[in-house]
């Protein structure tokens, strides 16, 4: 059950051009294939590359790993790639996972530096290695040894912001919560069900530090036979409870997405102990079935959700 809902048009080719949004009363159990679901607002745009990739190639790997690679390069966006605000040392850090259901095969990466596409490195990790996950110099290393380019990541835009932080001499850490990772999850006609997520983690963190994002069962956790889930917001809060794992657990037990998604909040909020607006752990979850959902306790939570017939921005449901 979705609160506020927002839909933008049934035409996925039309929506480039629309701004506004049009409400609507479509029932999430119009459950259809392929599907993609991603993060806020720009998740839009990755969700329509998905889509395109996948009608075009046929791969979903390909579709996820495309579709997040347009918010990692995208400028506007602060969280994720290149543009994404730096680490309490001015440098920026980049954590992605990425995973495929259908052989329970995972790669990731953390404190990636000067690389900016994590998610392609992930997925590198995941195909050519007997790894899951990759850290620091030695993801830097295999991102090198596998012919990824080398890049700035610091935008003078972001390097200004830092150093009117740091010059107010703060805690590292101590910024006000950013999030606009981004999680996509899939699923094409044939059920395979895949999904990544990519981010630069929580602004001016403490150097070294890795969030959910990049760990399976707290960004994003996939099961073939199940569905997928995925998370932003502070991952601190998401990994001590393994959100996504307790997200497709549900699932298996029977929770449709929105469900789900609410039910893992709710698990959440009792184990830290923490009043729901000090929480900002946002979750989005689809079934093999193709139903879609969330749940989060920001108000500024909205997810993109892509079908072949229509692309729309849902307000998930709020947890107060
Ligand atoms: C983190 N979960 O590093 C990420 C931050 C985030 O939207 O999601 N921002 O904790």
């Amino acid at each position: 059950m979705f609160l506020n809902r927002r839909t933008f048009t049934a035409s996925v080719g039309a929506v480039a051009g629309l701004s506004q949004l049009i409400p609507i009363g479509r029932a999430n159990a119009n459950a259809s294939t392929p599907l993609f679901v991603a993060t806020w607002n720009f998740g839009l745009a990755s969700c329509r590359k998905s889509l395109e990739v996948l009608q075009q190639s046929g791969s979903l790997l390909d579709a996820v790993e495309l579709g997040i690679q347009v918010a990692e390069a995208d400028l506007k966006n602060d969280s994720v790639g290149v543009g994404g605000a730096p680490n309490a040392d001015g440098v920026v850090q980049l954590d992605a996972c990425f995973m495929d259901g259908a052989t329970h095969r995972a790669g990731s990466v953390a404190g990636l530096e000067n690389y900016p596409h994590p998610i392609s490195v992930a997925r590198r990790v995941m195909e050519k290695t007997k790894h899951v996950l990759l850290v620091g110099d030695g993801a830097a290393a295999f991102a090198q040894s596998q012919g990824f380019k080398k890049q700035e990541l610091l935008t003078e835009e972001q390097k200004k912001k830092w150093e009117a932080w740091k010059s107010k001499q703060p805690a590292p850490g101590a910024a006000p919560p950013n999030h606009d990772t981004i999680a996509l999850v899939g699923l094409d006609a044939n059920g395979h069900l895949a999904g990544g997520c990519s981010t630069s983690g929580l602004a001016y963190k403490l150097a070294g530090r890795v969030g959910d994002s990049p760990i399976l069962g707290g960004g994003l956790y996939v099961d073939g036979e199940v569905g997928a889930a995925g998370a932003t917001g502070i991952g601190e809060n998401i990994m001590r409870s393994c959100g996504t794992f307790l997200i497709v657990e549900f699932m298996r037990n029977g929770m449709e997405p929105t469900q789900a998604c609410k039910a893992a909040i709710d698990r959440i909020a009792k184990s830290e102990r923490k009043p729901i607006s000090e929480l900002h752990i946002n979750f989005l979850a689809i079934d093999k079935k193709g139903r879609w959902g969330g749940a989060g306790t920001d108000n500024s939570y909205e997810i993109a959700v892509v079908t072949s017939n229509s692309a729309t921005l849902e307000k998930p449901f709020l947890v107060k």
